[in-house]
């Protein structure tokens, strides 16, 4: 008799349909051991995600999009961002996830099947952009520690849900309500139990706009695995982080949030300006609100060539947090000189718009076409760097493209 146990043929069988061809000596395999094709899967298969996209970490899985694939006016899944702080629920069974509303200002704590709160509240669909605070990181000097992101950690998709305040509204809020708090299934990398990956939430004032959803549909499906199914809290133009995944509890609190990277550093500026690679004491440090105003140039990819004589299209989206974009420039001197771009209205609040240009250059040679968004308060994107800031949040420097005349 031979001591070593063997995989059974069942196991060995499914091991093959994910690897997709045979495991030809499958058979003298362990009983219990991974094969290194199953520990490793292609991130790109894994999540459905366009093979441009790059992969920042995968422990937890940090994935960002480039300019040019953000080029449609609604996210696809293909080409949208994965931000995670910890791993990724797995055995998610959408029939019997239920949501909680807790905390010290309601009155009585409720729970919902996710069914209950598809049929007993009104659904709406809105375009919604969310972007991390850390999008834009990898330029701040010096360093900051935390993903490296240029400038595809944004989206904007369609989210369909119920709004956060019908239901809040349902379960009986008091008068001592500050802040939310979201608590989901995703798990700690330490796999501890008893800890939260991350656990963020916003005031009441945002917690109760139209347009703060439950989503369980993200661009008309459910909403793809890594990106919160099956419901999920989104909260436009605020810190992404906000936008909590795989939501299970929702706690209203009578005073801000306490969870997991609300407090400390995390998700937070200095209250004022520092000098670059200054010690900020934890408590000048304040929270992230409405992200400010931004834009990226989503066509050409940065490095065309284009023939003398001709016009240049351009295109893109802009976005300004809480605010709309109301002006949209570019310039191809370096920012000496700015031209108009067409700039469309949003979908609806909290989308981002689109804008396009038709580029003319004087001479054949080596170009950049900057591009730069104004809000509704009159703020302009900084042509370079904004304020350093140790955890290196909110970097929205006008977005560049170089461009060769020939
Ligand atoms: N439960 C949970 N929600 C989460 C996160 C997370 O790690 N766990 N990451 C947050 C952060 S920091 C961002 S930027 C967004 C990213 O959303 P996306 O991965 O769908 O693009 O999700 C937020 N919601
Ligand atoms: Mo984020």
């Amino acid at each position: 008799m031979n001591r070593r146990k063997f995989v059974q043929n069942s196991v060995l069988g499914s091991m093959a349909a994910v690897i997709g061809v045979e495991i030809v000596y499958g058979h003298t395999m362990p009983s219990g051991y991974q094969p290194l094709g199953l520990q490793d899967p292609d991130p790109f298969k894994l999540f459905g995600k366009d093979e441009g996209m790059e992969v920042l970490n995968d422990r937890p899985w940090n994935i960002e999009a480039k300019a040019h694939l953000l080029d449609d006016a609604i996210t696809p899944n293909r080409c949208m961002f994965i931000r995670n702080n910890g791993l990724i629920p797995e055995n998610i069974d959408a029939s019997t996830w239920t949501l909680t509303i807790d905390g010290e200002a309601v009155s009585q704590s409720k729970t919902y099947t996710l069914q209950e709160l598809k049929s007993k509240f009104p659904n709406y669909t809105y375009q919604l952009t969310l972007e991390c605070g850390g999008n834009g990181r990898s330029e701040f000097d010096p360093p900051a520690k935390g993903n490296q992101w240029t400038v595809g950690a944004v989206s904007c998709a369609t989210w369909t849900g119920v709004r956060l305040r019908d239901v809040l509204e349902d379960v009986g809020i008091k008068s001592n309500a500050v802040y939310i708090g979201y608590h989901a299934a995703d798990v700690h990398l330490s796999r501890d139990p008893g800890k939260e990956p991350i656990s963020r939430g916003a005031p009441m004032a945002k917690a109760l706009q139209d347009e703060t959803l439950l989503a369980f549909k993200m661009n008309g499906k459910d909403i793809p695995l890594a990106h919160g199914y099956p419901l999920r809290l989104v909260a436009g133009g605020w810190p992404a982080s906000v936008s909590g995944k795989w939501v299970n509890r929702i706690s209203v609190r009578d005073k801000v949030h306490d969870g997991t990277k609300m407090t400390g550093t995390a998700y937070r500026v200095p209250c004022n300006p520092v000098a670059p690679g200054e010690k900020v004491k934890d408590e000048d440090m304040c929270i992230i609100e409405s992200m400010p105003v931004k834009s990226l140039i989503t066509y050409p990819k940065t490095g065309a060539m284009i023939k003398e004589g001709k016009k240049l299209g351009i295109r893109g989206h802009a976005w300004a947090g809480e605010l709309e974009v109301t002006q949209m420039e570019y310039s191809i001197d370096f920012g000496s000189t700015w031209q108009e771009c067409t700039l469309e209205k949003p979908a609806n609040r909290l989308a981002w718009q689109h804008f396009s240009a038709e580029v003319s250059f004087p001479k054949k040679g080596y170009y950049e076409v900057w591009a730069r968004a104004m809000d509704s308060q009159g703020m302009r994107q900084p042509m370079l760097l904004p304020g350093w800031n140790p955890k290196g949040y909110l970097n929205n420097a006008c977005h560049r493209i170089a461009v060769k005349v020939t």
